[in-house]
């Protein structure tokens, strides 16, 4: 998106505001084409991998080669797992996801001071692409950056409730470094040196950031998504879902497998920039969201991501005559202003920067 684009090219909506108000239809503009709408006969009982990652804090070598071997089957078979035992504390997960729905419970004017635009999208939003007319999802959103430090800005980030900053302020640390013991555990798997992704996401100059999903009750679950199918453009996500409510769909084939989320567990999934450095290796995986009718959702989706300037590339390490170079250099910031320009897309995004579609 360009800076002449600096805000939505229709007036904001919050979800949570039609939520209150509509009793038993939704407006057109959430209605999806029949084929995206959600399944209500899908009812497997399949569900992604939990992997206990105790073994890899530990010593013990043997402990240590499981999780990784559980690591790796998860990212090659699903592209998405839930961790366990992963060193963040369970009672800073709960006070943040706990924080941030009471952020979203205060009266609209105290958080439409934090309204976000297509600039930078820090701040409170309803949207995510800037197409006009387009379909929207049935979610509102608070998105802020904690990496590079350059970018964390404390007046971008809520002042309310008392204290979020701080809690927010911790679990973002935590989730870092929770964030770097995996690249370390995916660089081993891909068969680099141990510190080659993080190297190559620009070593401590990482970007990190934090978008908080809030999916409020919807009349009509049936017609809508809470957010469209997408993968994710960055690095690695490491999700915080409801505690309550599932909602999170990933796609295996041609089903879409309802995550039934561990408690106090991180759902890990691979972004587009680990299918790049990869050489498609790994792939990002598609995923979306429903809601229902009776219970609220929120999620805390922690974006791990290469540092913004610099060229991502398939790592040379996995390139070979007979596996040659899938992707040309981009740097983050280019593929971020492609991906915002139209919003959640499916695969279509990562795919369609192949080198042989050039
Ligand atoms: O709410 C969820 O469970 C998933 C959110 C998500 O996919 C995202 O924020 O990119």
């Amino acid at each position: 998106m360009s800076n002449n684009s600096p805000d939505w090219p229709e007036p904001i909506v919050r979800v949570q505001s039609l939520s209150d108000s509509c009793i038993d239809s939704i407006p057109d503009r959430y209605i999806k084409p029949p084929t995206d709408r959600p399944d209500s006969t899908s009812s497997s009982n399949v569900n992604i991998p939990i992997i206990d990652l105790g073994g890899l804090l530990g010593t013990e070598p043997e402990a240590r080669r499981s999780v990784l071997q559980k690591i790796s089957e998860a990212c090659n078979e699903w592209g998405f797992f839930q961790v366990v035992n992963h060193g963040v504390r369970p009672e800073l997960m709960d006070k943040a996801r706990e924080t941030w729905s009471e952020f979203f419970h205060l009266p609209m004017e105290l958080k439409q001071k934090y309204a976000n635009s297509p600039k930078t999208y820090e701040g409170y939003g309803s949207r995510l692409g800037v197409e006009k007319g387009a379909i929207l999802d049935w979610s509102d959103y608070y998105f802020l950056h904690y990496l590079p430090l350059s970018l964390k800005d404390y007046n971008k980030w809520p002042s309310l409730p008392p204290y979020c900053r701080e809690v927010f302020d911790e679990y973002g640390r935590e989730v870092v470094k929770l964030g770097g013991r995996l690249m370390k555990a995916l660089s081993i798997n891909l068969g680099l040196e141990e510190n080659f992704l993080q190297n190559a996401f620009g070593g401590e100059d990482i970007g990190a950031c934090l978008r908080v999903n809030f999916y409020p009750k919807c009349p009509r679950p049936e017609l809508t998504l809470g957010l469209s199918p997408h993968s994710d453009p960055g690095g690695m996500t490491m999700l915080l879902p409801d505690n309550q409510v599932a909602g999170l769909q990933v796609r295996k084939g041609d089903e879409w497998i309802t995550v039934k989320p561990e408690r106090h567990a991180f759902i890990v999934n691979i972004g587009d920039q680990i299918q790049v450095i990869s050489n498609a290796k790994y792939k990002s995986v598609e995923h979306r969201v429903i809601v229902n009718s009776d219970k609220e959702r929120v999620s805390l989706a922690f974006f791990y991501n290469p540092k913004s300037d610099i060229p991502i590339q398939p790592a040379k390490e996995l390139v070979s005559p007979e596996c040659p170079s899938l992707y040309p250099p981009m740097t983050f910031d280019e593929y971020r202003l492609f991906i915002r320009m139209r919003g959640p897309r499916g695969k279509s995004q990562v795919d369609s920067l192949k080198s042989s579609n050039r």
